[in-house]
């Protein structure tokens, strides 16, 4: 089954100004902006601009400059943010996608967290 790309959902609207965030890093083909909901100090998401709803969605349709830079972004903001283990105490990315991955907006975002000690991986079976 195709993937079909909902232009309504609130990263759309946020990548069109229709909605209000805060930015931290703007690219061509990338956006990064804090988390409205921080699950830790440092919550940052970043988006490609592009219309892909999941990683291999992206990973099979965008274009190498896209990849590119959507994978340098997120590199940069982690060191950025000094959440990069080079010069700081390090974070992690997680990408949802689907039901079993409990993904609410259905347009890529890979979240970097950092900040605290996140604990292990999974928690829990929920
Ligand atoms: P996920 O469950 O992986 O789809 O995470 C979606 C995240 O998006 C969640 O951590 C909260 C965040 N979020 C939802 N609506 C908004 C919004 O309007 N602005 C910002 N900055 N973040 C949002």
């Amino acid at each position: 089954m195709a993937y079909v790309y909902d232009d309504q959902n609130i990263f759309a609207k946020i990548l069109r100004g229709e909605i209000p965030n805060s930015t931290v890093l703007e690219t061509k083909y990338s956006l990064a902006f804090r988390d409205v909901a921080p699950q830790a100090p440092d919550h940052i998401l970043v988006i490609p601009r592009g219309p892909y709803v999941t990683f291999d969605h992206f990973a099979a349709n965008a274009t190498d400059a896209e990849i590119v830079d959507f994978t340098r972004t997120i590199g940069d903001v982690c060191r950025m943010t000094t959440l990069d283990p080079d010069n700081g105490d390090g974070y992690r990315l997680i990408a949802n996608a689907g039901d079993h991955g409990v993904q609410d907006v259905p347009h890529l975002h890979v979240h970097i967290l950092g900040g605290r000690v996140l604990g292990r991986m999974l928690s829990s079976t929920d």
